[in-house]
């Protein structure tokens, strides 16, 4: 399996407001640069960079002004004389209406965002797209004959919906793959989130649309992050209506509850007929993972790329979240390996 990498993921490394106080995010550099060292350990296929693509590729998954706000947000934020990183501190929620795009940068930080969990800094924009880069270089790939592909990106992307950031994420990197097979011919697209946490963005985006269908399996949002997104009755809107799926899972789930919503998923995506699937592919959750509650073991992940590699549809892996770095590697490229009927 192809595997497309940027090193430019570590132009950006953020900070985390943890426990209420300033921490080193989880999600840091290492973790990409743990996964290519298993991609290359287990000889998965060859490793190669992404492809140039102009910003406008990511217009149609997102909005245009969410863009250019990204694009040039930390010009803005430095341009105030402030060092740290950027991060947004006043949101419009009920009662505050975002009807007016604040032209101060401040505001600007809580239009387009849902949480301080994405701070930006002078390499994320960079970061960034290199991350949805590699997600475009793969959907070409299958779009172009391939099997599959595996998308090594960092930043993640899940939580991005089309006009904000948050967890981690900036732009929406399987979201964006999707959009381009659209625009390369594909009639129908799935995407399968199978990350401990809801992607939230995924489902903000397609969420009216029937030609994009969105499966997410993840810890219920009762009790888990993002708490607003995620529930079991959020099935699709206007057109979307019947589109979305969303399968939450209680706290302490393992892998034998894990794979009955696997099959349920497999099952609303037989029935949808996509000709491309996206794998939204987290392994945070891992029952070590530092931030998350579920209790898969290293040996699940083969199992998971078995019952996917079952669903017999071209499909590119992207990665999203993990926070367990010393096992990121072995359970993300495991998942592969088991696709590859390689368990
Ligand atoms: C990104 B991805 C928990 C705080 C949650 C954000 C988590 C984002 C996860 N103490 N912070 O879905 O892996
Ligand atoms: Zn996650």
């Amino acid at each position: 399996m192809l595997t497309i990498y940027s090193n430019d993921h570590s132009l950006h490394h953020g900070v985390e407001l943890k426990d209420g106080a300033i921490s080193e995010s989880f999600e840091k550099p290492l973790r990409a640069e743990t996964v290519l060292a298993r991609v290359k350990a287990t000889a998965l296929g060859d490793v190669i960079s992404p492809k140039p693509y102009a910003p406008s590729s990511y217009v149609g998954a997102h909005s245009q002004r969410y863009i250019d706000f990204l694009a040039s947000a930390w010009k803005e934020w430095s341009a105030t004389g402030r060092k740290s990183q950027a991060l947004p501190l006043v949101w419009p929620v009920r009662g505050l209406p975002a009807t007016e795009l604040p032209q101060f940068i401040d505001g600007k930080l809580g239009f387009f965002s849902m949480d301080a969990g994405s701070p930006i800094n002078s390499g994320t924009w960079d970061a960034a797209c290199s991350s949805a880069n590699a997600a475009l270089t793969g959907m070409d790939a299958i779009c172009d004959g391939a099997r599959a592909a595996f998308a090594l990106c960092r930043p993640p992307g899940h939580h991005a919906g089309r006009e904000y950031m948050g967890g981690y994420c900036y732009l929406n990197n399987a979201a964006i793959a999707a959009q381009h097979a659209v625009k390369r011919g594909a009639s129908r697209v799935a995407i399968l989130d199978i990350d401990f946490h809801h992607g939230n963005g995924t489902q903000d985006i397609f969420y009216d649309r029937s030609d994009v269908l969105f499966v997410s399996i993840h810890g219920d949002p009762a009790v888990s992050y993002p708490y607003f997104s995620g529930h079991a009755g959020e099935r699709g809107i206007g057109a979307g209506a019947g589109f979305n799926l969303n399968l939450p899972l209680p706290k302490a789930t393992a892998m034998n509850a894990f794979e009955a919503a696997l099959h349920r998923a497999g099952a609303a995506i037989g029935g949808h007929a996509p000709d491309v699937l996206i794998i939204s592919l987290g392994v945070d959750t891992f029952e070590h993972d530092p931030i998350s509650h579920f209790l898969l073991r290293t040996p699940d992940y083969l199992r998971i790329g078995e019952i996917i590699a079952g669903f017999n549809i071209p499909t590119l892996f992207v990665m999203e979240g993990g926070y367990m770095v010393d096992e990121i590697g072995i359970n993300a490229v495991n998942v592969l390996l088991g696709f590859e009927g390689r368990a």
